[in-house]
C-alpha cells in the first residue's frame, strides 16, 4: 500500500512520515501529494493569528475540546517564529495542547517558521492538504502575526479569527492599520484583565468605520481562553461565517482558488529552481564571478545577458 492510501485510511504514522517529506522537500513527497489531491477540499480551515502570548494556543485547546465533543476530527498545524533552538514557544503550545495527545482523531504538528516573522512555512499548505486526505472536518491554523503579517494566513483560512487581548496598545493601533478589513472573527482574550471593554469597544468602532454591504460583518467576542468563558459563542460564530460562505459558494471557491495560487507558486519556484541549477552549471560561471568581482560589468547587464541566452521562450 502506498504512503498516500495510508492517509487516505487515517494512518496517524504514515500521515506524520509525509509531512516530514513535504517539509523537508523530498521528490517521494511531492508524488504522494499528487496521489492525495483529487481526495481534498472537505476540510474546514481555521486561522488563529494574533501577538505571541495573546492565549492562541489555549484558545486552540478550547476549540479542539468543543469540535471533538461534536465528534469532528481535528488537525492542528501550529506555526511559531522561534528558532529550532529555543523551541519555546512550540514547547508551550504541546503543552497548551497536551490533554488531546491521547486521541487519534486530533493530530497536532507544530512547525518552526524559517525566516519572517509569524511566516507561514512553504509546506504549511501542503501539510493542510494531507490533514484533509486523512479526513480532519476542521484544520486549525495558529500563527503568530502582528499587523500585515496575518494576511499570510488569512488566504489559508475559510475563517480568520484574529485574537488580540487587553493593554497592548500599539497592537490594537496594528490592528487598525491595515487588518480590520481581513479578520472575519475578532476575538479579546484575557478578557478577566482590566481594559478589556476598552479593547472591545475600540475594535468595534474600528469596524463601524467599514462598509460590510454585502460582507460578512465580523463579530467581536470576548473570551477567556483559560476558563474556557467564551468558547461557545466563538464556535458559534464560526459557524455562522462557514455558512454565510457556504450559501454563496464561497466554500468551494476557495479551494479553487488556493489551487491557482499553487500552481502560480510551483510555476515560479520550479522555473528558478531549473534556471539556477542551469546557470550555476554554466562553465563560463567562474568567468562571470571574476568580472563581477573585478566589477568589469555591471550585475543588472550581466544577469539580463545571461537570461536572454537561457530562457528560449522570451518573457517580456
Ligand atoms: N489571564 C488570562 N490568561 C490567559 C488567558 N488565556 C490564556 N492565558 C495565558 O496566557 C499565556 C500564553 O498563552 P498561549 O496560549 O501559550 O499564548 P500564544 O502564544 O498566543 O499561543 C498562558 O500562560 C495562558 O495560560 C485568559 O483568558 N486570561
Ligand atoms: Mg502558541
Amino acid at each position: 500500500m502506498s504512503l498516500a492510501d495510508k492517509v487516505l485510511q487515517g494512518d496517524i504514522r504514515a500521515s506524520a512520515r509525509l509531512m516530514r517529506l513535504l517539509d523537508d522537500e523530498v521528490e517521494e513527497g511531492r508524488i504522494e501529494l499528487k496521489k492525495l489531491y483529487q481526495h481534498t477540499g472537505k476540510s474546514y480551515i481555521i486561522g488563529i493569528t494574533g501577538p505571541p502570548g495573546a492565549g492562541k494556543s489555549t484558545l486552540v485547546d478550547q476549540l479542539i475540546y468543543a469540535f471533538r465533543k461534536e465528534g469532528k476530527k481535528v488537525g492542528v498545524i501550529a506555526v511559531d517564529p522561534s528558532s529550532p533552538f529555543t523551541g519555546g514557544a512550540i514547547l508551550g503550545d504541546r503543552i497548551r495542547m497536551q490533554r488531546h495527545s491521547s486521541d487519534p482523531e486530533v493530530f497536532i504538528r507544530s512547525l518552526a517558521s524559517r525566516g519572517h516573522l509569524g511566516g507561514l512555512t512553504a509546506s504549511t499548505e501542503e501539510i493542510c492538504l494531507v490533514m484533509d486526505a486523512m479526513g480532519k472536518d476542521i484544520i486549525i491554523l495558529e500563527t503568530v502575526g502582528v499587523g500585515q503579517d496575518e494576511v499570510e494566513v488569512v488566504d489559508l483560512a475559510h475563517t480568520s479569527i484574529l485574537v488580540t487581548v487587553p493593554g497592548l496598545g500599539d497592537d490594537v493601533q496594528a490592528i487598525k492599520a491595515g487588518v480590520m478589513e481581513i479578520g472575519n472573527i475578532f476575538v479579546v482574550n484575557k478578557a478577566d484583565r482590566e481594559g478589556a471593554d476598552r479593547a472591545f469597544r475600540e475594535i468595534v468602532a474600528m469596524l463601524d468605520m467599514i462598509s460590510w454591504e454585502g460582507r460578512f460583518r465580523p463579530p467581536v467576542l470576548k473570551v477567556q481562553a483559560h476558563n474556557g468563558v467564551g468558547i461557545d459563542e466563538l464556535v458559534e460564530k464560526i459557524y455562522s461565517h462557514k455558512k454565510f460562505l457556504e450559501e454563496r459558494g464561497l466554500f468551494y471557491k476557495f479551494f479553487g482558488n488556493r489551487a491557482k495560487k499553487m500552481f502560480e507558486k510551483i510555476v515560479i519556484n520550479e522555473l528558478g529552481r531549473r534556471l539556477k541549477e542551469r546557470i550555476l552549471s554554466d562553465q563560463r560561471w567562474a568567468d562571470w564571478e571574476v568580472s563581477l568581482e573585478k566589477r568589469s560589468i555591471d550585475p543588472y547587464t550581466l544577469a539580463f545577458k545571461v537570461l536572454e541566452e537561457m530562457v528560449t521562450i522570451t518573457c517580456k
